[in-house]
């Protein structure tokens, strides 16, 4: 990882008409992104945060949502066995339930740019045959989850609970989590504050706005229905300033309890943060992660950050992965 000061948000060049481009920050091949941040002594340091040894899940079970978005195929999952063994297979989307997005899930659409100047022909797509580990093509798997995965995405996590921000005194939350609503930045800001956080370079941000409580809360046939609708999701708002926040502070990830981070549709003519994310800070988006828990447990303990692990699946040049995550409290 360079040394010294990373550059601001405002420092860093532009790419085309997207301002915020990394691409220089650690180097022309860097495959690791923002997950560079998490250094040694950044993990060693995240570590005095367990003092409990209370333990939380972040990963809603894979199997679910039954039906998942953006037309994702519906996990499959099956045992069989003799008398006293038994095995099973698993099929799945590895964006069909809890996930990180990968580097190689999204890019500057219109210029067909990936994370470091990667272009959309130079990323491999297809059935990978790797029959020898000594002489893979790195061409093969470029941008591929395997990084994440063999570093591990580990550090201090910092969780804002804009749910309980927004209901506080009683309050009805002012949003429905299922329609298009934007969460501005000032309201972010104005959580960690009511909280008492303060962020740390190389923290990992966590947001509940309530999509899986409203999902719990709904009934079956509102669930069967929402993934045959056109996807409507509260969430972060699509701003420079939501950019510039999110690389000032310098997170290593960020991730949020609904299926997209930010909020869906985005606006016409307004660009998905997805592409600024990953395409140029390279930085982890972690969807659908569950809150639930971990919110009782800040609420009653009033701690909001936490050591943070996740081990994403070591698939060499996979687009993305549930993230096995958990809170260490
Ligand atoms: C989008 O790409 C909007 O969502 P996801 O990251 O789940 O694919």
């Amino acid at each position: 990882m360079a040394k010294g000061r990373l550059p601001s948000f405002d420092e860093l060049p532009k790419f085309q008409n997207f301002p915020g481009c990394a691409w220089n920050v650690w180097g022309k091949d860097d495959q690791l992104g923002t997950v560079n941040l998490l250094t040694d002594e950044v993990v060693k340091k995240a570590t005095e945060e367990i003092k409990l040894g209370k333990t939380i899940c972040l990963n809603w079970p894979v199997n679910f949502p039954e039906k998942p978005f953006f037309g994702r195929q519906t996990p499959k999952i099956r045992s069989w066995g003799t008398d006293c063994v038994s095995d099973d297979s698993i099929f799945i989307n590895t964006q069909s339930g809890t996930q990180w997005d990968g580097l190689k899930h999204f890019g500057i659409e219109e210029h067909k740019i990936f994370y470091n100047n990667t272009s959309t022909e130079s990323l491999y797509r297809g059935q990978l045959s790797l029959p020898d580990p000594s002489t893979i093509d790195p061409n093969l798997i470029k941008l591929g989850i395997h990084n994440w995965a063999q570093h591990g995405i580990c550090g201090r996590g910092v969780f804002l609970d804009l749910v309980k921000h927004y209901t506080a005194d009683g309050k009805p939350l002012p949003y429905d989590p299922w329609a298009a609503h934007p969460i501005p930045l000032r309201d972010i800001e104005d959580c960690a504050k009511m909280q008492g956080v303060e962020f740390r370079q190389g923290d990992i941000l966590i947001l509940r706005v309530g999509f899986i409580q409203r999902y719990t809360m709904a009934t079956p046939e509102e669930r069967s229905t929402l993934s045959g609708k056109p996807e409507n999701f509260a969430g972060i708002e699509q701003t420079e300033e939501m950019k510039r926040f999110l690389w000032d502070n310098h997170f290593a990830a960020v991730a949020s309890d609904q299926p997209a981070l930010e909020r869906w549709p985005t606006p016409d003519g307004v660009p998905h943060l997805h592409q600024t994310i990953l395409g140029l800070f390279g930085m982890p988006i972690g969807e659908l992660f569950d809150l639930e828990g971990l919110s009782k447990f800040c609420a009653e303990s009033g701690r909001y950050t936490f050591f943070f692990s996740s081990w994403p699946l070591n698939v060499l040049g996979g687009v993305a992965s549930p993230p096995n995550a958990a809170a260490y409290f």
